[in-house]
């Protein structure tokens, strides 16, 4: 029994069995025999939320007294999943969690199977701001994250009848067990309206008249760190209106301005944007973008001036970190505040915000990058507007001077052809750009900024991704830890995840290695019974789990995939030994509503895992399967399950990747191209290691310049040929992919012929797949290198990554 208590644990297994009792009680009237699985679930949240605020208070004490700077991390997404295992982790008193459980007549699993994800993100930008969270709590950077509180989260997708179908994520009935509202810091926040500006003692004065008001009320989610009282919040605005509907009210015009609050009110949080690689200028989208960030910089400026008195030091004080361009208008809403209500002039307004913002970029894909019809800004947010213009006009100034040259001034401007491209917006007004990747920080220093980048090259910088290891290694795959903690003398690597380099030693270990593989083996029975319970599958656990888990693009080319396992299939049908070992292909991955390639790649790959499923030539040596639903959740039994990784992105495209590295850090190998953060994967792995294929990303940009003819491949490669017009024909259940077929072969809906060089890469896919196998035969071979991989993915921490923010972005000292 544990029963150990010291200022780390705030419980013990018995004081904890007596809080959730309290809790059943004193909220359901219900004692623990009486008390639902759910009940239960949310007496656990209240019990562990009670520890996590009290500590919240010493952490804002602390940050106070000792006016330490602040980290705000800005982002339309936050994908935190689950957070019960993970708060009780933190806190150090899962086990005495379980136990408690268990005491009371309750599964552990099954309370902690009862909550929902909080599915506040489309993948992996959403994803990393959660991870970034755990850190900044961890390394005790004073920080909070903001976003908005969605009522509903990214789809549930339901596979019927081999197509994706949307329903809606009802993530707070029991998710919002976690928020706690604060309607005493609520904010208004106002939009539309007309701008008047008078002079008033020699001061121009401008107002925002006839504007209708949303009250933002934060909901906030306390954020634990690991090994540390030092908490965090994350702070969701939740959209009011501002009165309740006053019916009495006969005047007109006041009538219809409240109906019109209510209505967007009720609009601006209802749902998530379900895109993640496709811009539209949504009007909708514009609103809870300055919804959510004008509540937070009012709020931040707010509280600052509460502490100092004025805002002229707000940026030695505050630094504001914004994820990707979503959230640009903070730049424009820092400086109205600065100037109309803190009666600064430009200069000085512009000095504060441009050290106090600093930008990263997501992706270089033309049609993700953020561009707002100007119309659409002058009508919903006048004085942004005016402010956003003054920004540009004094930016193109400086590049005209500068560089004289028109095509630079065409290539930088901010507002150009009745647009507003926030990209430019956010160069121009943040201290800090950085790409997420080496590779993606080179092309944006080489190529998308490059221009800017040769005016102010000091502001560019990398950053590399990580990921939670505590969540994503020790937490979900508790077989692993031990063997990690077994072999490095401990649990240090839980605050220095480069101890993980010293599993290296024992690559000729033979012991070691066996027990790797039989980790490996019960993760995979694991999952095996996951998939029955939950799906009604039947898996083989002694095939090779190959993987390909992320949102569903045509970059990450799931379809170069899927020709490859048509092409084994074929193989298969003309020889029975073609396959030297058994194979199971799992697919998990969302498309976006509108995207119909995307969803009819979801269709072909269910299509595809109909037909081996029925033919008996397969029978444990082929299998297909498409996992419904594809979420954080899922990901936590699929990882530490997974053999093989699949980051197969056309080079250049994938700025980092998170999920390779969560494959990698639970000890599987990567078929991959030189990708994203592949390319520093492969730095610490060295070929011998993973799997490459491909062509590299100047390549790409060398056969695209030179005029790629993907028909001519098609002509002289037999066995692509073949797998190319299985594709047309389709399968057993009738439906043609000849769109797709015409898409990679001659284009369509004004995509080039193969734009992501699928049939470029083919042959060298197919042979890294073969060398794969090969590989996988060799079983000691197989298990020193998924133990190099183990051993080398220290450096894709999340804690390293943050404090290189700490360190060279924002400057705050951390643990
Ligand atoms: C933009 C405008 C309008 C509507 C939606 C959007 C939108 C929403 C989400 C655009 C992009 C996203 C998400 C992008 C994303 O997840 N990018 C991924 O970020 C990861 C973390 O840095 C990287 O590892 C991935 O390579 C990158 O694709």
């Amino acid at each position: 029994m544990i029963s150990r208590q010291n200022t780390m644990t705030p419980f013990t297994t018995e004081s904890l069995e007596k809080a959730l009792t309290e809790k059943l009680m004193l909220n359901f009237s219900k004692t623990p025999d009486e008390a639902t699985d759910q009940e239960m679930m949310r007496a656990c949240a209240m019990v562990i939320r009670d520890v996590m605020s009290l500590r919240l208070v010493g952490t804002r004490k602390r940050t106070r007294q000792e006016h330490r700077k602040q980290v705000h991390y800005l982002s339309m997404e936050f994908l935190m999943g689950r957070s019960l295992m993970k708060n009780a982790y933190n806190l150090e008193v899962l086990p005495q969690l379980r136990e408690a459980l268990s005491h009371l007549g309750f599964k552990a699993a099954d309370i902690f199977e009862m909550e929902p994800d909080a599915a506040l993100g489309n993948g992996g930008l959403g994803r990393l701001a959660a991870c970034y969270l755990d850190s900044m709590a961890t390394l005790e950077i004073p920080a909070a994250g903001y976003s908005i509180c969605y009522e509903l989260g990214l789809f549930r997708q339901k596979i019927i009848e081999g197509e994706q179908v949307e329903l809606p994520d009802h993530w707070k009935d029991l998710g919002s067990a976690w928020l706690v509202p604060k309607p005493e810091e609520a904010q208004e926040v106002r939009f539309g309206g007309t701008v008047r500006e008078f002079w008033d003692n020699g001061h121009l004065h401008t107002v925002n008249e006839n504007a209708t008001t949303v009250l933002a009320v934060p909901c906030d989610m306390v954020i634990a760190g690991y090994g540390t009282e030092h908490t965090n919040i994350l702070r969701l605005w939740e959209p009011h209106s501002t009165k309740p509907m006053d019916m009495s009210l006969f005047s007109r015009g006041e009538y219809l301005k409240a109906a019109e609050e209510e209505a967007m009110a009720d609009s601006i949080a209802k749902v998530l944007y379900p895109d993640d690689s496709h811009m539209e200028g949504k009007s909708l989208r514009l609103k809870q973008q300055y919804f959510f960030v004008s509540a937070t910089v009012q709020s931040i400026t707010m509280k600052h001036l509460a502490t100092y008195g004025t805002l002229k030091n707000f940026h030695e004080k505050n630094v504001i970190q914004i994820n990707d361009t979503h959230p640009a208008l903070v730049i424009p809403e820092l400086m109205r505040i600065l100037i109309d209500d803190a009666g600064m002039n430009w200069e000085e307004a512009w000095e504060i915000t441009t050290h106090a913002v600093a930008y990263t970029n997501h992706t270089v894909l033309a049609e993700a990058l953020e561009r707002w019809p100007q119309i659409l800004m002058e009508r919903r947010l006048p004085r942004i507007w005016q402010i956003i213009l003054e920004i540009s006009n004094r930016w193109q100034r400086r590049v005209e001077e500068y560089y004289h040259d028109p095509a630079k001034t065409h290539h930088m401007a901010i507002v150009w052809n009745g647009e507003v491209r926030m990209a430019n917006l956010c160069v121009a007004g943040s201290m800090a750009v950085n790409g997420v990747s080496g590779l993606h920080s080179e092309i944006l220093r080489k190529d998308l900024f490059r221009d800017s980048c040769g005016m102010e090259p000091w502001k560019f910088q990398n950053v590399t991704n990580g990921i939670d290891h505590r969540r994503w290694l020790s937490e979900i795959n508790p077989g692993l830890d031990s063997l990690i903690r077994d072999l490095t003398g401990g649990s240090e690597y839980l605050h220095d995840p480069l101890v993980l380099k010293k599993l290296d030693d024992f690559a000729g270990d033979k012991a070691v290695l066996e027990r790797l593989a039989e980790i490996k083996r019960e993760n995979k029975e694991r999952f095996v019974k996951h998939a029955k319970w939950s799906r009604d599958l039947a898996l083989n656990p002694d095939s090779i789990f190959d993987v390909q888990a992320k949102r569903l693009h045509e970059y990450k080319r799931q379809l170069l995939n899927v020709l490859h396992i048509i092409s084994l299939y074929q193989r298969l049908r003309d020889d029975p030994n073609a396959v030297v070992h058994p194979q199971t292909f799992l697919f998990g991955a969302k498309a976006a509503p509108g995207y119909v390639v995307a969803k009819r790649i979801i269709h072909l790959i269910n299509s595809l895992a109909d037909q081996i499923s029925h033919d008996p030539c397969c029978k444990d040596k082929l299998q297909v399967v498409f996992l419904e639903n594809y979420r954080v959740s899922l990901a936590e039994v699929l990882m530490p399950a997974s053999e093989v990784s699949q980051q197969i992105s056309t080079a250049g495209k994938e700025a980092s990747g998170t999920g390779n590295m969560k494959f990698m850090i639970n000890g599987a190998l990567t078929v991959g191209t030189l990708d994203g953060a592949n390319v520093e994967m492969h730095d610490v792995l060295g070929d011998e290691n993973m799997f490459l294929f491909g062509l590299h990303a100047d390549e790409v940009v060398a056969m695209k310049r030179e005029g790629y003819i993907p028909q001519r491949i098609y002509n002289e490669n037999e066995r692509l040929r073949r797998a190319m017009d299985a594709l047309r024909a389709g399968f057993r259940d009738g439906v043609s992919y000849d769109d797709l077929y015409q898409r990679l072969l001659f284009g369509s809906g004004g995509s080039p012929a193969d734009d992501y060089l699928l049939l470029a890469d083919f042959q060298s896919y197919c042979d890294a797949e073969k060398r794969m196998v090969e590989a996988y035969q060799d079983k000691e071979l197989w298990n020193r290198m998924s133990l190099h991989n183990i051993a080398r993915s220290g450096i894709f921490a999340a804690d390293r990554a943050v404090g290189e923010y700490a360190d060279n972005i924002w400057h705050v000292p951390h643990k």
